[in-house]
């Protein structure tokens, strides 16, 4: 990635329709505060910002009670696939300055279609505290933003969101890394549909390094793309209070840091979505900041700016 191409689009996406409550969609703010833009800067690419997507909500598409707010959430899927799809093209890496998860479908859907243009895989590697596998049937809550696995693997097609003869992610591509909460319906379905889950227990065992060393040497063995999405919830409460779904248990920033110098060497990160950031819920942008510096590590930052408490 960084080796071959020196471009970054960052898309905007105050999306927070996914999520049940408000203040995702403060986050590309919140990002760019944090200095997303000049950290890219610093480390030789060309930054393109190409602004925030505000999708007019689609007519088209009915309210659905077990998928909240589909006209929002469609219309942004719709926006983020094309825009994502069209950095790409470009030659860029997009970076999805998030918005609630629900953004992945439209993003992966994006990368999913270039790939397929390219005669390419794409692999997904999945960095969250959820499978976020559940489909309107399964969903305990009904929010989107649990959702968007299934989604662009083609096993949740609620509504005519994209064209159903869309490329979808084969779920065995699906790499999930910091796992720690599965509903009871969505554990049947990941295994059944064989996608790659190391939870917390198989990274306290085996180590972060091992397993991701182990993951990109299967993107690499298919000479597939790989998008990665990195939820906020994936680290631990205490590194990055600024999300609205915390679960006890979780990543530390080393575990993190370790998988952005990895990916950074690998050069095959294609594109990377930042999701679930809250900054209503921050405690004084330590979670952006933590967030900013982790995708400037993925992108080649070797010395490291330890984030420190309420600063
Ligand atoms: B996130 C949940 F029930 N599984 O579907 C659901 F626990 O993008 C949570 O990973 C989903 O933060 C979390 O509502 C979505 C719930
Ligand atoms: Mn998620
Ligand atoms: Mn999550
Ligand atoms: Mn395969």
């Amino acid at each position: 990635m960084a080796n071959q191409q020196k471009t970054v689009a960052l898309i905007g996406v105050p999306l927070e329709e996914g999520s049940g409550r408000g203040g995702c969609a403060m986050g590309p703010a919140a990002y760019r505060i944090a200095g997303i833009g000049p950290a890219m800067r610093d480390l030789g690419y060309t930054v393109e910002d190409r602004g925030d997507l505000r999708p007019e909500p689609a007519t088209d598409l009915a309210d659905m009670p077990r998928a909240k707010n589909l006209p929002v959430v469609g219309a942004f899927t719709r926006a983020i696939e094309a825009a994502t799809y069209e950095a790409a093209a470009s030659g860029a890496v997009p970076i999805l300055l998030g918005g609630d998860h629900s953004l992945s479908m439209g993003s992966v859907s994006g990368m999913a279609r270039y790939a397929s243009e390219v005669g390419r895989p794409l692999y997904v590697l999945w960095l969250d505290a959820h499978s976020d596998f559940n489909a309107p049937e399964t969903s305990p809550s009904g929010n989107i933003h649990g959702m968007p696995v299934a989604f662009f693997c083609g096993q949740a097609e609620f509504a005519a969101i994209l064209p159903s003869e869309r490329p979808f992610v084969d779920p065995q591509h699906v790499y999930q890394v910091g796992i720690r909460s599965v509903d009871e319906e969505e554990r049947r379905l990941i295994a059944e549909n064989a996608v790659n889950v190391f939870d917390m227990r198989a990274i306290d065992e085996e180590g972060m390094g091992s397993i991701v060393k182990r993951i990109l040497a299967d993107v690499r063995q298919a000479d597939a793309l790989l998008h990665v999405s990195l939820d906020v919830d994936f680290l631990d409460p205490d590194v990055a209070p600024g999300v609205g779904t915390t679960v006890p248990g979780g990543a530390t920033f080393r575990e993190a840091h370790l998988i952005m110098e990895l990916l950074h060497d690998s050069g095959l990160v294609s594109s990377l979505d930042l999701v679930e950031l809250n900054p209503f819920l921050d405690d004084r942008g330590r979670s952006a900041r933590v967030m900013v510096e982790l995708a400037a590590s993925l992108f080649g930052r070797r010395i490291l700016d330890r984030p420190t408490r309420g600063g």
